[in-house]
């Protein structure tokens, strides 16, 4: 009896969703089309899929398809081997296409990665083909066809090609080897190196498909603030083992090196880069790496920043850390990434320019296969910023872009905020560095300055939550940094379309209300948070939450009033000549629309002017209640995002929609105390009201500034 009620309550879960919808299976769901007159096209089409060779890759692609197709269709779709059978759809090498000369037209088009779908009729039947020249081609290709399904296309005249922009187009983990991930809000590491490298967890295999599926093609497994005994040879067996597991899916491996990794495992007296020793222990190093792992891409560096080790340790620049590192690697076709992010307390000069200041000069000075991987801004990730003076300022180098996915800044577990439209301002920024439409994209790609490296990188938020991001919109930001590596020019509203109707469903009610809502989350956090262009603001360490008080820290620019400057006479730092001129360091159409007052972009104006209470806004109100409105319409912002959230409550399931829903309350709370805390802390300085009109704070500025979060995440 017991046995017969448990197995009811069983079947009751799995039929209600309960269990499948945990947000595990990402945006590769595959559950059954529920548009009769679409599933009626497609199983008409693709009555069976026809793939030549074998390959580890081809084996995963027909996993793919199985899988996905027959969730998808409902039914089971016979993969053969023969083109010429009866196959509706052919997955095939452009050189095994039919037609010849024809074909190498569309070779060219597609290069390494790129793939093309089309329809044609072959023996007077109608046959779709996805082509490509590699087998990684052929995989990204396959995950575009179910992407069209999952999204409800239509394939009767299917035509599609797709090229990457960019060639690395990286993950960022900054997992430690004791799984803590720094930054990170969605559990411990997924890489358990304990178990490794004898029992490879499914879930290795399921991030492959994941970043496979949206053209991740590099990952670094660790953290920048490095380990090295990641360089010792029971973790380089394990690292091997994860190799292993990535090279059919497309998916390169690079690793966090410690500069000080000589001393440390090889007993030497100094890391100087300069050193013939240092250099024969990194040559070794990356001698046992290869024969481990042949396809091995190389390593990402932080040095000489935030207490990291590195070549200014010995008097050397970055260029000669880096290109030592560069020689080592050389022989194996590997590349050094040498992160920008380095400022220094000895240093009084603004933070914002210190980067910029210790790079420039070595524009040039660097190896070929040396990248300098640059954040998105001068600071450090904030909700927004400019973007870094670094791009277009380094000609003779190929830079790599930073994003960070995972919300150290905005908002950590708890906040939903789309990514894309913070990429895309960055992205589409204009450098002006060879004059108008010198985006930052066209810096990144190589294509300005004729560079062959290029690339792009997220900071993962993955963890081993069962749903991997912590929050299940968190999941869009993975999805859409890979999307964006891939093309740049795809719009954010596409790319949450996709995310969207493939995570969520295809109703289209749903679409247009969550759309609006992730579209403009970006902005609204902004306005609770970080408006009009305050930034580092929150709290110490944990950076959890407001704290635009903090003023007693070491470094002074890890405190939060070095950056806002408040006094009574206004806010904002300024960076103009008159002040730090950071400014100086943008060319100078960039610099333009921010250098004065009166005119400054008014979404930067705080961040590059120090600027009166009363200043007059071009709303016509002053500064200080434009700060009110900004603050308040953030709040009520999140309250129409929940107002929106529940509107879908009977379109998805139940689990996620409640998640949703209990991390918005969190969410509207988690605003009103940066609101509140922001605005009450302000108002020691400006002496003015907040308008009557609005709600009054609830609790005094001694509460908040009393908040103590020990065990925060991340730290
Ligand atoms: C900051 C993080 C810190 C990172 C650092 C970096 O607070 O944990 O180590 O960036 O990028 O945003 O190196």
């Amino acid at each position: 009896m017991k046995k017969i009620f448990f197995l009811f309550i069983v079947s009751l879960l799995i039929c209600s969703n309960i269990i499948a919808e945990d947000g595990y299976r990402l945006w590769l769901r595959y559950d059954k089309i529920n548009n009769p007159a679409l599933l009626a096209q497609y199983k008409k089409n693709i009555q069976a899929i026809a793939i030549k060779g074998t390959s580890p890759t081809l084996d995963i692609i027909r996993t793919e398809l199985k899988n996905g197709l027959s969730g998808l269709l409902d039914s089971e779709i016979k993969i053969t081997g023969n083109a010429g059978s009866n196959a509706g759809v052919w997955i095939c090498k452009v050189a095994d296409l039919p037609g010849g000369d024809n074909n190498k037209e569309i070779a060219e088009q597609l290069g390494k990665e790129g793939y093309k779908i089309f329809s044609k009729i072959s023996g007077g039947k109608k046959v779709i083909v996805i082509c490509a020249n590699t087998d990684i081609g052929l995989l990204y290709g396959t995950f575009n066809f179910l992407r069209l399904l999952q999204t409800n296309q239509s394939i009767e005249n299917v035509n599609t090609s797709s090229v990457p922009k960019l060639n690395l187009r990286m993950l960022n983990h900054w997992d430690n080897l004791n799984r803590v991930v720094e930054r990170g809000y969605a559990g411990f590491s997924i890489w358990n190196w304990h178990t490794l490298p004898g029992y490879i967890d499914p879930r290795y295999i399921d991030y492959a498909r994941a970043n496979a599926s949206i053209g991740i093609n590099a990952v670094s497994l660790t953290n920048v603030n490095a380990n090295a005994t990641i360089l010792t040879k029971s973790y380089l067996e394990k690292v091997k083992a994860l190799a292993d597991v990535f090279r059919p899916y497309g998916i390169k491996i690079f690793l966090t090196a410690r500069f000080s990794a000589p001393i440390e495992l090889g007993k030497l007296s100094t890391a100087d880069p300069l050193n013939d020793s240092v250099q024969n222990w990194w040559n070794n190093k990356v001698k046992e790496i290869y024969s481990l792992i042949p396809d091995f891409g190389g390593f990402l560096v932080k040095a000489n920043s935030e207490g990291q080790p590195g070549p200014q340790d010995y008097k050397r620049t970055h260029a000669d850390g880096a290109n030592m590192l560069a020689n080592a690697v050389a022989p194996y076709k590997g590349i050094i990434i040498w992160r920008a992010f380095v400022y220094a307390a000895e240093n009084p000069v603004d933070r914002h320019k210190q980067a910029y200041d210790d790079f420039v000069p070595l524009d040039g000075k660097f190896k070929r296969n040396v990248m300098v991987q640059v954040k998105n801004g001068a600071i450090d990730f904030m909700p927004r910023e400019p973007f870094h003076p670094l791009f277009g300022a380094m000609p003779k180098t190929p830079l790599m872009m930073e994003f960070q996915v995972t919300q150290e800044y905005l908002g950590q577990a708890t906040n939903w905020v789309y990514l894309a439209p913070l990429y895309k301002e960055v992205l589409n920024s204009d450098t002006y560095c060879k004059g108008k439409g010198s985006t930052v994209a066209k810096v990144i790609d190589g294509s300005i300055d004729g560079h062959t490296l290029n690339g792009m990188t997220g900071v993962s938020n993955i963890g081993n939550d069962i749903n991997w991001c912590g929050h299940p919109i968190a999941q869009a930001n993975w999805y859409c940094l890979g999307r964006l590596e891939w093309d740049y020019d795809l719009s954010s509203e596409q790319i949450a379309d996709e995310w969207l109707r493939m995570s969520f469903t295809n109703d289209a009610a749903f679409l247009q209300s969550v759309k609006t809502v992730m579209l403009q989350s970006r902005e609204i956090m902004v306005d609770y948070m970080n408006p009009l262009g305050l930034h580092h603001i929150m709290g110490t360490g944990h950076h959890y939450g407001p704290a635009p008080w903090i003023s007693n820290l070491n470094r002074p620019e890890w405190n939060p009033v070095y950056y806002h400057k408040a006094d009574s006479i206004g806010i904002g730092f300024n960076r103009t000549s008159t002040g730090s001129n950071a400014l100086a360091q943008y060319f100078p159409e960039a610099r333009k629309q921010w250098e004065d007052i009166n005119t400054c972009d008014e979404k930067y104006l705080l961040w590059f002017q120090h600027v009166a209470w009363d200043h007059k806004m071009k709303s016509g109100r002053t500064l200080w209640n434009e700060l009110c409105k900004k603050y308040y319409s953030g709040v009520d912002s999140v309250v129409w995002m929940k107002n929106e959230w529940l509107k879908q409550k009977n379109k998805i399931d139940e689990q996620r929609f409640n998640q949703v829903k209990m991390l918005l309350d969190i969410q509207i709370d988690e605003a009103k105390w940066w609101r509140n805390a922001c605005l009450l802390y302000f108002q020691t300085f400006s002496k003015m009201p907040i308008p009557a009109s609005y709600e009054q704070p609830d609790k005094t500025l001694e509460y908040y500034k009393s908040l103590r979060f020990p065990f925060a995440p991340g730290n």
